[in-house]
Order: structure tokens, then sequence, then C-alpha cells
């Protein structure tokens, strides 16, 4: 049973940075997400800890308590490992900058951008929610202060992404750009245990995802695709699956074979999901899993950002589906 760690190591020449800086890269993503682990799974039972916040974070959403709580674990992990020099966070308006002790300051190089706790809408009613991460190498001189150019790179430029689920059991996936793995924890003993090696797309594409609530104000290429997938026609087995938890949909979409759809409407015209502390870390595994994620017209990880909490139109999973997806929509519009 291969823990976290003894991969890492196992696998470090295939990281084309510090091993060390991985290792403590995941020593703060570990802590961080074994304590939210904890609260998640008791929050139920506690008051202090369940609904709102009473806050709106930057997005102009009702912050959950463990959102907050979610976002401050994260901060604090990475700021005592020195290997962090600047975050963002859904849950912040703007970066923020970790100066690291004198003696490390060559360390910190890493620049991490995460969604702290995604779906959260969804803890009150005890569905899977989830962390997710991308992680760059600064590009500003080390003698320089952050930039946020550092923070607005494309998504090709990831060195590690990846997500942890906070469902039946917390599984940690993630890639490095060779392939896509995902461990399991056993809270007995606070481990993290290869539980998923080299996740792939399967060839059968079985599921669509989508909020078909809004179907009203998708475009037709869209309204196309989706009567599509739910005509029979060649025994395509397509089936519908959406829990409105993007870690939750995506996970269970590369296990068993789906495409995730979040595109623009009326009243979202650049999308919902943001692109790069959501799209991007999941474009990056997509990809490494063997499949696609595009915003209709563009590969996601080619996009260049402009701005700390754009949103971008999502489509994610086998190349099958996400390239006839595209084709829906360039030939209905
Ligand atoms: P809707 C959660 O807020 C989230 O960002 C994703 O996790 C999820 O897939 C999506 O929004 C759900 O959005 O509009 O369908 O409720």
């Amino acid at each position: 049973m291969y823990t976290l760690g003894e991969f890492i190591i196992e696998n470090r020449d295939r990281f084309s940075y510090s091993t060390e800086a991985l290792l403590r890269l995941f020593s703060s993503i570990k802590l961080a997400s074994k304590a939210i682990h904890k609260e998640v799974n008791k929050a139920g039972l506690t008051e202090e800890l369940i609904g709102s916040s009473g806050f709106t974070n930057i997005q102009g959403e009702n912050q959950q308590k463990l959102d907050d709580f979610a976002h401050r674990a994260f901060i604090e992990s990475f700021k005592s490992r020195n290997v962090v020099c600047g975050i963002a966070s859904e849950e912040s308006k703007d970066f923020i900058v970790i100066k690291g002790e004198q003696e490390n300051f060559f360390k910190n190089q890493c620049i991490v951008l995460i969604d702290p706790l995604d779906g959260s809408s969804n803890i009150d009613v005890n569905v899977s929610i989830g962390t997710i991460f991308s992680v760059y190498m600064r590009k500003s001189s080390i003698q320089m202060n952050l930039t946020i150019e550092d923070f607005l790179q494309k998504g090709n430029k990831q060195i590690l992404a990846g997500y942890i689920i906070y469902g039946s059991s917390t599984i940690l996936v993630y890639s490095i750009g060779n392939g896509v793995h995902g461990f399991t924890l056993d809270p007995s003993v606070g481990t993290f245990y290869l539980s998923h090696s080299n996740l792939r797309f399967p060839n059968a594409e079985r599921i669509y995802s989508i909020n078909e609530g809004n179907y009203a104000k998708f475009s037709n290429g869209i309204r196309r695709f989706i009567r599509y997938c739910q005509e029979q026609k060649d025994n395509r087995p397509y089936t519908a699956r959406y829990i409105g938890s993007l870690v939750g949909d995506f996970h269970r979409n590369l296990i068993q074979g789906g495409i995730y759809i979040y595109p623009k409407t009326a009243s979202s015209p650049e999308g919902k999901l943001r692109l790069l502390y959501e799209c991007n870390p999941m474009a990056f595994l997509a990809e490494e899993a063997g499949g696609k994620a595009s915003n209709g017209k563009k590969r996601i990880l080619d996009i260049k950002p402009t701005k700390l909490h754009q949103r971008t139109p999502f489509f994610c999973g086998p190349i099958g589906m996400v390239t006839k997806l595209e084709e829906f929509m360039i030939n209905y519009e």
C-alpha cells in the first residue's frame, strides 16, 4: 500500500522541479485536507461550522462557515512549509503574499490558486464537496515583489493540479503531468494511500452532467446536444447525472465516463465556473486522463487569463463527447 509520500519519492524523476518542493506542497495540502475532512464529517453535529458565515465572498456568493474554515486552513498550512510565495483563493479578492523566512527565501517559489471548498452549498444536504488546487512556479524574479502576472499564467504552465473530494471517503487526486493518481485517506491513521493509479476516462461514454434547469437559457447547440444524448439511437447508453458539485461530478465522470457541461447563459454570459482555480486544474487532470476540456471554441489550458476571478464556459470529459458538443455548438450556434 503506497502512501502519497512514498509514491512521490518513487516517481520523483518525473517531476521537473524539486522533489523537496513537491513534498512540501503535499505536506501542506494533506494537513489542511485532513482538518477539513474532520470538520466536514461532523458539520451536522456542530452548529459553529454549519450554515452561512453571514458574509458574502468576492463572488457575491453566500459564504458558508466551512468555506472560511477551509480557506484559513490552506493559507495557514501553506504559510508554514516554506514552499509557496503567493496564494489566490476564491475566498479572497486579491492574492495573498507569503513572505518566507530569509534563510528559506530561495525555496518559496510556488504560486497556488485554490478553491478551498467547492460546492459548499451542498454541505447542509450532505452531498460531496471538494477542494481544487492549481500550482505554478512564480514568473517574477525572486528579488522583486510578486505581481498579478505570477497568477495570470495559462493553464498549460501548471506544474501540479488536483482536487480533494470529501465524500463517502476523502480522496486526493492529482497530476504533475505524468498521469492522474488518486489517494484515499485512512482516517484511522491519518494517511493517504494510493487507491487509483493512472486514472483515465474509460472508453464507454455514458454520462452527461448539466443543470437542465437552465435549459431555457441555453444556446441551440447545447439544447441539441442534450437531445442527442437523450435519443437512444444506435443504443447510445447516455444517462443524466448532476449533483451541483464540480468535484463530485468530475470525479464520477472520470471514473465512469462522462462529460461535464457548464455553458454561458443569458444571465451568466461568461459561464459560472472560474478559469484559474476550477477550470484550469480540472482541464489539466482531464487531459492527463486522456480527455479534453474546452470553452466550446478553445482549449481551456491555452486561454490567457486577464483577471483573477474570471469565469469561462466549461466543457470537460472524454475527447469524443467534448468534440461532439463543440460540433453541435458550431453547427447550431
Ligand atoms: P449550478 C458550485 O457552486 C459550483 O461552482 C460547482 O461546484 C458546480 O458544478 C456548479 O457551481 C453548480 O452550479 O448553477 O448548477 O447550481
